[in-house]
């Protein structure tokens, strides 16, 4: 097969002063930070979805990118061509690891058999791809949300025989990801959620959706896939409405159902912001309840309010990002997927190359700052000194439930007066963070 992209060889690490906008100034693969290389602290994957089927269309005009490659057509032949493409891309940037949804990789056909025999078709041309250049599969999902038939959800859907419709493409999803030594697998909820309370049954569609994810569960186990579950918040869009609004609204609902030790979270940028937190408050709130299982890498705008998701950028974002994934101990089957897309008006291939680049290179400096940040301990220092009060006396009976409220009223009769005696030194801290920026 010739080469889709021609003109472009492989992506070099050259240094910080380099000018060349195909090479990477900041990632170096091989580099170890921390006892490890940066490679496997990020775990950098491409988003199928995004940048081998995302042409740019919005509702107002039609997609500006055909690539050169793509026939236009949605055959099995022109997947499978895709599917090589792709392989190259990913070897030729130098990631190892991709994600999809069954419907991005192989075309659906007219009956779910068909469907699926066109997706074991591909997949035997992504497992040679895989075998050949090594690029692992992060994580796979099935796509529950564009076909007409979700139009109510699927696991939330009214009809229950669309809610067997997704349970059974949901199965051979997991299958194929199983195939593929797949590393976890997705729920993200696609159209689960609701638009008006007037044909609504709420309190249904939530049970529904724990069933759903337990019958997953159950078939995790029948087929032997040992990947990780995870599932991904988002609060709006395509529902005005989504059950799985954010980690905690998600993390609620786990337990509700009995499902917390069973999924993990992969959490969003863009959807993070969409209901009003910090990407890093989202990854924090899950770090700290054991949920944080992988990381969808883009950035939002904040002054759109949609999910844009652009290619992160934003150093800040990615600094904090990977304090926490530090401070937790770094990705076990989690990774840094590129859920982002290229403009609109960068349509060539060679965007793609530049887009994965500047997030590639941006993580990089995230992980490098987090690095410095943590080893010298300017924050954790200063974090465990401002609790340092829990460390003994009444602070340390408390902690240990040696005290209730008699005993606290007797040791605050007596003392009189709580006077908090130090600053919060936010500006600080924040001048801290520039200087390693
Ligand atoms: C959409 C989601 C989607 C998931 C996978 O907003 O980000 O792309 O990551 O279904
Ligand atoms: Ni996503
Ligand atoms: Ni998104």
């Amino acid at each position: 097969m010739s080469e889709a992209f021609s003109g472009i060889s492989k992506i070099n690490y050259e240094g910080p002063t380099s000018k060349n906008p195909l090479a990477f100034k900041h990632y170096n693969a091989t580099e170890v930070i921390d006892g490890k290389t940066m490679e496997d602290h990020l775990r950098f994957s491409v988003a199928y979805w995004h940048t081998f089927r995302n042409g740019g269309a919005d509702q107002f005009g039609s997609a500006t990118r055909l690539m050169p490659w793509d026939d236009g057509t949605e055959s099995v032949a022109n997947a499978i061509n895709r599917a090589r493409v792709a392989f190259e891309f990913f070897e030729k940037l130098g990631v190892k690891y991709y994600c999809f949804h069954d419907r991005d990789v192989a075309p659906e056909g007219a009956t779910l058999a068909e469907s699926n025999a066109n997706l074991d078709a591909v997949v035997k041309v992504l497992k040679e791809e895989q075998e050949r250049t090594g690029v692992k599969l992060l994580w796979g999902t099935a796509c529950l949300f564009a076909n007409p038939r979700f139009m109510h959800g699927a696991a939330t859907s009214c009809n229950a025989d669309v809610f067997a419709f997704g349970g059974a493409q949901v199965a051979k999803a997991m299958e194929v990801t199983n195939e593929l030594g797949g590393e976890g697998y997705v729920f993200w909820g696609g159209r689960e959620g609701y638009k008006t309370l007037l044909n609504t049954d709420m309190g249904r569609e939530l049970d529904h959706l724990a069933k759903f994810l337990h019958m997953a569960v159950d078939y995790k186990k029948q087929i032997g896939f040992e990947g990780q579950f995870y599932i991904e918040p988002k609060p709006k869009e395509p529902t005005k409405h989504q059950y799985d609004s954010d980690a905690a609204a998600c993390y609620a609902f786990l337990q509700k159902y009995g499902l917390a030790d069973d999924l993990k979270l992969n959490i969003e940028a863009n959807h993070a912001t969409l209901p009003g937190h910090t990407f890093a408050h989202e990854l924090e709130f899950s770090a700290a309840n054991g949920l944080l299982g992988s990381i969808d890498a883009n950035r939002g705008d904040l002054l759109l309010g949609w999910d844009t998701d652009q290619f992160p950028t934003d150093l800040y974002d990615c600094v904090y990002a990977m304090l926490t994934v530090l401070n937790m101990g770094g990705f076990t089957t989690g990774g840094l997927n590129f859920d982002s897309h290229v403009a609109r008006e960068s349509f060539e291939p060679v965007d793609l190359f530049y887009a994965h680049i500047g997030g590639m290179d941006a993580f990089a400096r995230g992980l490098k700052i987090a690095s410095a940040i943590k080893n010298d301990g300017i924050l954790s220092d200063f974090i465990a000194k401002r609790y340092s009060s829990w460390d003994s006396g009444i602070g340390a009976d408390i902690e240990a439930g040696k005290v209730g409220l008699k005993e606290l009223s007797t040791y605050m009769l007596d003392k009189g007066e709580a006077t908090p005696n130090d600053s919060g030194r936010v500006e600080m801290l924040e001048n801290m963070i520039n200087d390693y920026i």
